[in-house]
């Protein structure tokens, strides 16, 4: 694989989505800027250091141009309110493309385009794309400035919210020039809403509140380590140091470089004993990930101090351990279902200095969304800026709106969260959104087992992508839709990396928050009581907890997994453990219809995997 992007010259100035190639230094990131320039045609251009005045700027700016709404300070200092197009709420991941060089390379559960096709529809469709608006130059970390396991890139939007948003989602700092400077290689990430305000005939026309394009494209070429972004202003379309370079494009960098890029979130989790251990977990989109990242034990003794919700980068230490850095710097988390009861953690830290995307205004400027009360207020102005009250019928924030908000600001946030060294990982957890089958927990037997856990981890449908919510995909370590290469090759590079890491590798377990009944209500309460599953899973690593081994893993023994106060019916326990051999024999059959699809690139101890938990099923 080729890992140096920087290798090949290009001509400067030539407008061209080429890549950066060659371009090193200030002297290449100016020359590129240039020529992107030259390809867009912005009116002004603006290079942003991520300092709280330019911030204030910007804020004040998108509040003059109608947006961004200032929210009430009195309630929600120094916040806002953005309303999207109704058509540009969630990532679009059937105009999300990955241009490998060889299509193969892309694999079956990717969109490919040939490199150079792409870049020409990327030409044509970028020219003059900023024609009358500001380009805005965001030079970011991702993790802590100059850390072993840190990345640096630049971001160029013609969006200031998307400018703003990078600030308090990554570490936007000069201090990046520097690096860059001393020639450290950088990710080149292009960002367009594809809405020009001058026309072809020079006609200068006026702007609205959320410019976008109907015309969509996430592009990224992973051998030379570009991302292009063109028609959306939305999350993971547009703030483009997270999903297209923190997952996409270092997923396939890690690939080449021995690492993990992965959609995971991070915690601390410390005993009654004062024992830390550190917890890597990878829920699909809509999961709950932010929800275990801040939650609450209900458990005493226990506490659990968030290190990241979204995204972790994985790399093995000098002493041999697996340690992990959060490469963002900010959460950008899903609002409906967070309130007091759920995640008192993430309401404080929206006290302020937060950016809430299709949430629903309050008539005394501040914001609501389903489940931040039990009551929702009188009256309300919905996401799409209508009239709403309780008998409207419909939802009053997007089942996909947000909050953008920095990390320092969580009360959980640990001590040792942006370490430079990253944190040493003791157990990994895989989960989705599962009705039935699989347990509240259950622990992996080894590496090549959680390997395969990972791998077959599927869940239902939610808001975070386009398409019908509640149907059931397979969605391998969460990473379906951020997966820069074959997600096959993906499998076989974790299971080289359990090589690699030997007795140093971590545990592994499975976990089910949404496992339900027949009535359709969940089984398990859920939120700060899934701080009982996280007690078991430590006691499992500290080596103090028993298990019963079953075909698909070991489960907690009875008197095990702490359930004191809980009120549960003893059937419904008994339920969210059960493990059905025919519904697990039918989920076999269809794991190898899964497999199917990538054809001999499946690694043979997966195959393995899949035969070894068949006849442990029959047997
Ligand atoms: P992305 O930001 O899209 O990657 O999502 P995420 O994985 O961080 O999911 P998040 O924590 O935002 O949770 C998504 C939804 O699931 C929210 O509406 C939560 O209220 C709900 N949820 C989270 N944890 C639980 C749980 O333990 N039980 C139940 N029933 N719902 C939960
Ligand atoms: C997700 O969909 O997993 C998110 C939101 O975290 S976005 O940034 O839009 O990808
Ligand atoms: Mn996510």
């Amino acid at each position: 694989h080729q890992s140096d992007g920087h290798s090949a010259p290009i001509a400067r100035g030539t407008a061209a989505p080429e890549g950066i190639a060659g371009l090193t230094g200030l002297d290449g990131l100016r020359a590129w800027v240039a020529g992107i320039a030259d390809l867009t045609q912005p009116e002004s251009i603006v290079w942003c250091d991520g300092t709280p005045g330019e911030e204030d700027r910007l804020t004040k700016l998108l509040v003059a141009e109608g947006k961004l709404i200032r929210l009430n300070p009195e309630w929600r200092p120094n916040s806002f309110l953005a309303r999207t197009d109704p058509g540009d709420v969630a990532r679009v991941e059937d105009r999300t493309f990955i241009c490998s060089l060889d299509e193969q390379d892309a694999g079956p559960t990717n969109n490919w385009r040939e490199p150079e096709a792409m870049r020409a529809e990327l030409r044509d469709v970028f020219a003059g794309s900023m024609r009358g608006r500001t380009m805005y130059v965001v030079p970011f970390s991702m993790g802590p400035v100059g850390g072993p396991i840190s990345q640096v890139g630049v971001e160029l939007t013609d969006s200031a919210y998307v400018a703003v948003s990078m600030v308090k989602m990554t570490r936007v700092t000069s201090a990046v020039l520097d690096l860059i400077d001393a020639g450290q290689p950088w990710v080149p990430t292009v960002h367009s809403v594809g809405a020009p305000l001058i026309d072809d005939a020079g006609v200068r026309h006026d702007d609205v509140s959320w410019p976008c394009n109907e015309t969509k494209y996430i592009v990224q070429f992973p051998e030379t380590r570009e991302v292009w972004s063109y028609g959306s202003g939305y999350g993971g379309n547009a703030i483009l140091a997270k999903k297209a370079f923190a997952l996409r494009i270092a997923s396939a960098m890690a690939r080449d470089e021995g690492w993990l890029a992965e959609h995971m979130l991070l915690i601390k989790v410390t005993s009654p004993e004062g024992r830390a251990f550190h917890f890597a977990a990878a829920f699909p989109s809509a999961c709950g990930k932010t929800n275990l990242a801040m939650l609450r034990p209900t458990i005493p003794g226990w506490t659990v101090e968030t290190i990241g919700d979204d995204i972790a980068w994985l790399r093995q230490g000098p002493d041999g351990r697996l340690r992990a850095i959060n490469p963002e710097a900010g959460f950008f988390g899903v609002a409906p279902g967070t309130g007091e009861l759920t995640n008192k953690t993430a309401v404080e830290t929206l006290w302020g200095n937060t950016i809430f995307t299709n949430v629903a205004l309050r008539d005394d400027g501040d914001v609501w969304w389903e489940g931040l009360t039990e009551e929702p207020p009188a009256h309300l102005i919905d996401w799409e800026g209508n009239d709403w009250t309780p008998a409207s019928g419909r939802p009053a924030a997007h089942p996909n709106s947000r909050f953008t908000v920095s990390a320092a600001q969580c009360p959980s946030i640990a001590d040792d969260w942006d370490a430079f060294d990253g944190v040493p990982i003791d157990a990994i957890l895989f989960g989705g959104r599962r009705a039935t089958n699989v347990p509240l927990v259950a622990q992996a037997r080894d590496w090549k087992h959680g390997v395969f856990i990972g791998a077959t981890v599927s869940s239902e449908k939610t808001a975070a992508a386009e398409g019908t919510v509640g149907e059931l995909r397979r969605d391998p370590f969460a990473m379906l839709p951020f997966c820069g290469y074959n997600m096959a090759d993906y499998w076989g590079h974790w299971l080289e990396v359990g090589e690699q890491l030997g007795e140093n590798a971590p545990a592994v377990f499975q976990v089910n928050w949404f496992r339900k009944g027949d009535d359709g209500r969940f089984l398990w309460p859920g939120f700060g009581e899934n701080s009982r599953v996280i007690e078991w899973i430590a006691r499992r690593v500290e080596g103090t907890a028993d298990a019963v081994s079953t075909p698909i893993g070991c489960l907690p023994q009875a008197e095990q997994l702490d359930l004191d106060g809980l009120d549960l019916a003893e059937a419904d326990v008994a339920e969210l453990f059960e493990v059905d051999r025919d519904s697990w024999l039918a989920e076999c059959d269809l794991t190898e219809e899964y497999f199917e699809q990538f054809g001999t690139r499946v690694p043979a101890a997966l195959r393995a995997e899949l035969a070894s938990l068949r006849y442990q099923l029959r047997a």
